[in-house]
């Protein structure tokens, strides 16, 4: 299977499925074993200052032999010296999340890099192909975290038809069925947040997995939505002391400040009331934590029976 796919074949793996690289969980254990599974693992930067994500670029090298990718989080206050450092280890994939990553296109591309930008509107997926990128994942809003405002199954097809280069797509994707569905929607292959949270390797606190695995299809909530940083997160005692202070007039700034370490205290402190539990929302559908490898079979095992519900249906 897949051996005639584009991305596969362009970026040297197996099967089309990204990691998405999630701040503090995207870590090398999890790319690692994405990776070794045949898929793309992803270390996700976020806010990590550049020397500790060389460290994880290090252990991830060590650990796995197939290509793996870095994402980095154009809010980061390091997002130049984090450029830097995939630059200097030959990254050969960078994924890029939550802004436009148009001036650092040319350095990346000097050095061979794939540049796959994440992407939640038309009008920045044509913008960024005109200036290189190799190819867009384009992320629907029923992501977890920082998001856009459109539904996969509605921004998926609109980014195909706009565009030349690969489309990867994400958002509500979690087995065979949401990867056959994104095919057909037009893509090349999917990228997956929330399934990979459910993974033996995920370092994520145990609370944080027990709240994923607890959580219903509306178990997730948008904030943000008037500070312009929409971010869905599970609803618990933070979003509601969130959605309050937005309620009675709070500024962007303080309603920005509350969220600052929140991700954290969540992913590594277990705190999933007071901490910020990004995931999207299929986690309504997962009930199990599996080992990366067998997620991935899996998935891949299921897909000519849906395929074939599919034909027979039609
Ligand atoms: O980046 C993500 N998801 C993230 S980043 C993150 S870290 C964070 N921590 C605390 C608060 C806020 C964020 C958590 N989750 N996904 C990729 C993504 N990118 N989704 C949507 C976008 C996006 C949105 C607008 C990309 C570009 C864009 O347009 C920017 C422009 O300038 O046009």
């Amino acid at each position: 299977m897949f051996e005639n796919n584009r991305l596969c074949k362009a970026l040297g793996i197996k099967y089309p499925i990204f990691q998405g690289g999630m701040a503090w969980i995207g870590t090398a254990e999890l790319a690692s074993a994405v990776s070794n599974a045949g898929g793309l693992g992803i270390i996700g930067a976020g806010h990590m200052p550049p020397d500790l994500l060389r460290n994880e670029i290090k252990k991830a090298k060590a650990w796995t032999d197939n290509p793996f990718g870095v994402n980095i989080m154009l809010m980061s206050p390091f997002v130049k010296e984090v450029m830097q450092v995939v630059i200097e280890e030959r990254i050969p994939v960078i994924t890029t999340g939550a802004g436009n990553p148009a001036e650092y296109i040319p350095a990346l591309k000097e050095i061979g890099s794939r540049v796959i930008p994440v992407v939640a509107s038309v009008a920045l997926a044509k913008r960024l192909v005109r200036t290189g990128v190799d190819a867009v994942i384009a992320e629907g809003m029923e992501s977890g975290g920082h998001i856009g405002e459109i539904t996969t199954m509605s921004l998926a097809p609109q980014i195909v038809d706009a565009v030349d280069v690969p489309v990867i797509v994400a958002g509500g994707i979690a087995d065979a069925r949401g990867m056959v569905a994104a095919l057909a929607l037009g893509a090349d292959g999917v990228q997956m947040g929330t399934r990979f949270v459910l993974s033996e390797e995920c370092i994520a606190h145990e609370n944080y997995k027990k709240a994923v695995l607890k959580a219903r299809d509306r178990s997730t909530v948008v904030t943000g939505l008037t500070t312009g940083h929409p971010v869905r997160v599970l609803s618990n005692k933070l979003t509601r002391k969130f959605e309050d202070m937005e309620r009675h007039g709070a500024s962007t700034e303080e309603l920005d400040k509350l969220g600052v370490g929140k991700l954290n205290l969540a992913t590594h402190g277990g705190d999933v009331e007071n901490g910020s539990v990004m995931i999207g929302q299929i986690s309504g559908m997962l009930s199990e934590i599996k080992p990366v490898k067998v997620i991935i079979d899996d998935i891949v095992a299921q897909i000519p029976a849906t395929l074939k519900r599919v034909q027979d249906l039609c």
